[in-house]
């Protein structure tokens, strides 16, 4: 896959009304488009992975139907566990350029609800309806119009979270799956978080919820109560950022394509590789890309991030800030490289992005870096 993303912020004011925000998330994505297109597996367990060979193969579970999540199968899965559990199980290999095109697909009757639009994966996305609609009561039948656009037109469900925030619709869409809509009005974002567990916090993983777990932290409501300033000490600024989250507080505009603050290319491999001659040339297709549309543009950048995904789907972001701003590909494709050292033999990869960002137009006096390396 090769999702391009040019990702700036809203020229348009924010409302000073209370924001409504939607999170739309496909359900059991790749695993209901194949249930689509085959009534067969309707109904059945149905798992998708790299490398399944019928449950015999060495490659790991992408996603999997809410039925056979009920045997304990989970996306990262090895495909030789997910058969223990449930041999009986509809192996299928991915099937990546079909989900693209349903992804695509899905994207654009989402795109024909509102302008301030945000994909922010393949199956999901955030829009900003607060201009269309004057309440979460109204947002909510907007949002039912929206599952059912969907089913009608691609056959598949969705859960919707609708909220005055991100990140609370982002928790409240994976609050009731599959199929869910869940409203959460604003004099509710507290009692809707603080009985939940600190993990439905984006970005707090295994290690961190286990470390909380330690610290006597276990729901939202520990974490929203707990000395911000222990916070500080024991997880940096991070621990700033998972208070003001689990209070609700989370001022991020939805992105729409406005003002360009980056520019990234990302590409999901159709097999995942460790093949160092292979990502030398994908790192630099994807730089030659990026520096297209810079180029279009006419910007200078100052920052240069690589994005890696691995087998298992744990992703890492690094980036580099130049000394001063830079317009040559040369600089993206060796720092990229630079930066990809650090993962080169710690297994296989199934999407690499590149990335610029931190830009100043081009007006002829602007010194080009060319001792930066
Ligand atoms: P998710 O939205 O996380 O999962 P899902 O849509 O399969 O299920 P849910 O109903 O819980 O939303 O991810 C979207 C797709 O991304 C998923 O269908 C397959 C892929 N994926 C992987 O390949 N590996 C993974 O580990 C995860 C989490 C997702
Ligand atoms: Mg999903």
């Amino acid at each position: 896959m090769n999702t391009f993303t040019i990702l700036g912020t809203s020229a348009k004011s924010v409302p000073s009304k209370t924001r409504i925000i939607l999170h739309v998330d496909m359900d059991s994505f790749y695993s209901s488009v194949e249930v689509r297109d085959n009534s067969q597996l309707k109904g059945q367990p149905v798992v998708v992975g790299s490398d399944p060979k019928n449950g015999a193969g060495r490659g790991v579970v992408s996603t999997c139907s809410y039925e056979a999540r009920e045997f304990g199968i989970r996306s990262g899965m090895p495909v030789s566990k997910a058969y223990k559990l449930c041999p009986d199980a509809v192996f299928l290999p991915v099937n990546m350029s079909l989900y693209k095109e349903v992804s695509k697909q899905i994207m654009e009757i989402l795109r024909e609800f509102t302008d301030r639009f945000q994909q922010v994966s393949v199956d999901e996305a955030y829009l900003d309806v607060s201009m269309q609609v004057g309440d979460h009561a109204a947002a909510s039948k907007f949002a039912q119009n929206i599952k059912d656009e969907i089913l009608l037109r691609e056959g598949i469900t969705c859960s919707i979270g609708v909220a005055p925030n991100k990140l609370v619709a982002k928790i409240a869409s994976d609050f009731q799956k599959p199929d869910g809509l869940t409203v959460v009005k604003p004099e509710d974002v507290v009692d809707f978080l603080t009985p939940l567990p600190v993990s439905r916090i984006p970005g707090i993983g295994k290690k961190t919820a286990d470390i909380l777990k330690s610290m006597d932290v276990e729901t939202i409501w520990d974490l929203a109560a707990y000395d911000v300033q222990l916070l500080l000490e024991r997880f940096g600024k991070f621990g700033i950022k998972m208070h003001q989250m689990a209070r609700g507080i989370d001022k991020a505009e939805v992105e729409e394509r406005g003002d360009v603050k980056s520019i990234s290319n990302e590409d999901t491999f159709d097999e995942d590789t460790a093949d160092p001659f292979v990502i030398g040339q994908v790192l630099d297709s994807l730089a030659k890309s990026v520096h297209v549309s810079l180029m279009k543009n006419k910007f200078l950048f100052k920052t240069i991030t690589l994005k890696v995904r691995f087998e298992d789907f744990s992703t890492y972001t690094r980036a580099r800030s130049l000394r001063v701003y830079g317009s040559d590909i040369d600089l993206i494709k060796v720092t990229v490289k630079d930066l990809m050292r650090e993962f080169m033999g710690k297994g296989k990869f199934r999407l690499l992005g590149v990335g610029v960002s931190n830009f100043e137009k081009v007006d002829g006096k602007q010194k080009l870096i060319t001792d930066f390396l």
